[in-house]
C-alpha cells in the first residue's frame, strides 16, 4: 500500500519540480493532490510523463487522510495551511521559510542529518531548507567531518528561478527588450537582471544583511553545526537554474587541495568535476535538471594557515529544493510511517 501525498504550491516553480521528482523517483504514492490559491483552480499540472493532476483549492481542502503534504507556497500561506494539515495528521515537509527556525521543527538535508527527521513528532512538520543553504552544506559536512571547519565566507550567483516564475519572465523579457531597443521593465527585481547582477536577495536586516545571507549563516549552524562561522554574500545573477557559489574555508585541521578532493569524491550526493583546464569545471547552464551538487575549482588557500576555496553548483529547483524535499519523504515513509 502506498501513501496519499499532497502538493501544495502545485503550478509554483518548485511545486511543478515536486511533481516530476516524485514521478521519476517512483515515489510510492497510491494518490497525488495537486493544490494551489484560488487563481489557480482547475488548471492542470503534469504529473510524470504520462499523468495530468487538476489543481483543487487549497483554502478549501480537508487534510484529513493525507499522509505526507510537500508544501511549497509563499511564507506567508504557509503559515495559514502547514499547521492546518499537520493538525489534521498529515506529516508536512515544508520548503519555505516560515517554520526554519522553530526549535520543534527539524531542518534537515538527507546526506547531512537524516537523523534529524525523526524531531517532525513534535509539530508534524519537517522544514526544508533554502536552496542555496543545501548545495552548501552538502559540500560542507564531508569537509566538516574529516577537517573540522572553523568558519566559511560564501559568495553566491543565484538564478532568477530561486524568485519564481515571475523572475523568470522578467529576466527573459528584459533581455529581448535590451535587444530591440524597447524600454526595461522591472517589477519582481529593484533593479535590471538582463546583462546585470544584484546585490541582493530577499530582504534588507538592521545589520546590513539580506535575509538570504542571514539564512545561510543560521540554517548552516542549525543543520551542521552550531560552532561553524559562516558569512555571506548573495548576488542575483542573470541565469535562468542552478545557483552557483564561491566557497572558502577555514578547517581546524590542516587541509590539502587533493585530501580534499578524495574526500568530496566519497561523498553522497556530490559529483567532483575539477580539471584544471579549459571547461574543466561546472557552470550553472550544463546541471539543470541534475541531481548532485558539482564540484570543482578546489584550491588551498594560502593566506590562512589551513583553508580550502571551491566552486560549488546545483540545480536550485531540484537538490535546492524538489529532490530535497522529496528525499526527506523517502526517508519519512521508510523509516517512519506506516504505508
Ligand atoms: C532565492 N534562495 O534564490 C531563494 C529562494 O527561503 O525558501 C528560496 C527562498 C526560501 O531567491
Amino acid at each position: 500500500m502506498g501513501y496519499t501525498v499532497a502538493v501544495v504550491g502545485a503550478t509554483g516553480n518548485v511545486g511543478r519540480e515536486i511533481l516530476q521528482t516524485l514521478a521519476d523517483r517512483n515515489f510510492p504514492a497510491d494518490e497525488v493532490i495537486a493544490l494551489a490559491s484560488e487563481r489557480s483552480i482547475g488548471q492542470e499540472v503534469s504529473y510524470g510523463e504520462d499523468d495530468v493532476l487538476k489543481v483543487e483549492d487549497l483554502a478549501k481542502f480537508d487534510f484529513s487522510g493525507v499522509d505526507i503534504v510537500l508544501s511549497s507556497p509563499g511564507a506567508k500561506v504557509s503559515a495559514i495551511h502547514t499547521p492546518r494539515a499537520a493538525a489534521a495528521g498529515a506529516v508536512v515537509i515544508d520548503n519555505t521559510s516560515q517554520f526554519r527556525m522553530d526549535p520543534d521543527v527539524p531542518l534537515v538535508v538527507p546526506e547531512v542529518n537524516p537523523q534529524a527527521i525523526a524531531g517532525y513528532r513534535k509539530r508534524n512538520i519537517i522544514a526544508n531548507p533554502n536552496c542555496s543553504t543545501i548545495q552548501m552544506v552538502v559540500a560542507l559536512k564531508p569537509l566538516h567531518d574529516r577537517f573540522g571547519i572553523r568558519r566559511v565566507v560564501v559568495s553566491t550567483y543565484q538564478s532568477v528561478s530561486g524568485a519564481g516564475k515571475e523572475a523568470m519572465d522578467e529576466l527573459f523579457n528584459q533581455t529581448r527588450a535590451i535587444y530591440v531597443n524597447d524600454p526595461v521593465e522591472k517589477s519582481v527585481f529593484t533593479k535590471q537582471i538582463a546583462f546585470n547582477v544584484i546585490p541582493h536577495i530577499d530582504s534588507f536586516m538592521d545589520d546590513g544583511y539580506t535575509k538570504e545571507e542571514w539564512k545561510m549563516t543560521v540554517e548552516t549552524k542549525k543543520i551542521l553545526d552550531p560552532k561553524i562561522k559562516v558569512t555571506a554574500t548573495c548576488v542575483r545573477v542573470p541565469v535562468f537554474i542552478g545557483h552557483s557559489e564561491a566557497i572558502n574555508i577555514e578547517t581546524e585541521e590542516p587541509i590539502t587541495a587533493e585530501e580534499a578532493r578524495e574526500v568530496l569524491r566519497a561523498a553522497p550526493g556530490v559529483t567532483v568535476i575539477d580539471h584544471r583546464a579549459n571547461e574543466g569545471y561546472v557552470s550553472p547552464v550544463e546541471v539543470a535538471g541534475d541531481d548532485p551538487v558539482f564540484i570543482s575549482r578546489i584550491r588551498e588557500d594560502f593566506t590562512v594557515e589551513n583553508g580550502l576555496s571551491f566552486w560549488c553548483v546545483s540545480d536550485n529547483l531540484r537538490k535546492g529544493a524538489a529532490l530535497n524535499a522529496v528525499q526527506i519523504a523517502e526517508l519519512l515513509a521508510r523509516d517512519y510511517l506506516e504505508g
